[in-house]
């Protein structure tokens, strides 16, 4: 048998060593220090409402996230069973550009309004009524997923308190 020459037995220890500190920060890193609760978004929709958008097929939505918590948090989609594509724009002017996602800062509240970013359901399977609800999940980057029901306003009704 062979012994291993002693600049091996000392690279092979030097290579334990640095799994060794890694599994320790990684250990670290899932510890209480750094998933301090403080950081963590917390997030509540209210005033979901939809209009059918006039001349055309498309449902707009429009919600208030509030972010209480101490964590930054993103609004990345939005699923319905109205239609498999649901986008989020942003108004600008006359036009309206494509977001990938929205963000939601620490302890700060972001309105969807028909001035500026809201929901847009592309291609509804079937045609909204005015009355209805439209049931609406909303996927956070952190947070957990959120369902609510907007209820479907016509044009230029008074959207509800929010
Ligand atoms: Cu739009």
């Amino acid at each position: 048998m062979i012994a291993p020459r002693r600049g091996e037995a000392l690279y092979v220890a030097g290579g334990v060593a640095v799994l060794g500190l890694g599994l320790w920060m990684w250990a670290l890193g899932r510890g209480p220090a750094a998933s301090d609760a403080g950081a963590r978004p917390r997030l509540r929709v209210t005033g979901a409402y939809a209009v059918r958008v006039s001349a055309s097929t498309e449902v707009s939505a429009y919600l208030t996230a509030r972010n209480t918590g101490g964590g930054a948090d993103r609004l990345i989609a939005v699923r319905t069973d109205l239609s498999p594509i649901v986008m989020m724009h942003r108004g600008l002017e006359n036009a309206m550009v494509a977001v990938d996602s929205v963000p939601l800062p620490a302890r700060r509240t972001v309105s969807l309004t028909p001035s500026g970013l809201h929901v847009m359901i592309m291609q509804p399977r079937r045609a909204v009524r005015v009355g209805e609800r439209v049931r609406l999940t909303l996927l956070f980057s952190r947070s957990d997923p959120i369902s609510v029901g907007a209820p479907v306003l016509a044009p230029g009704d008074r959207p509800p308190d929010g």
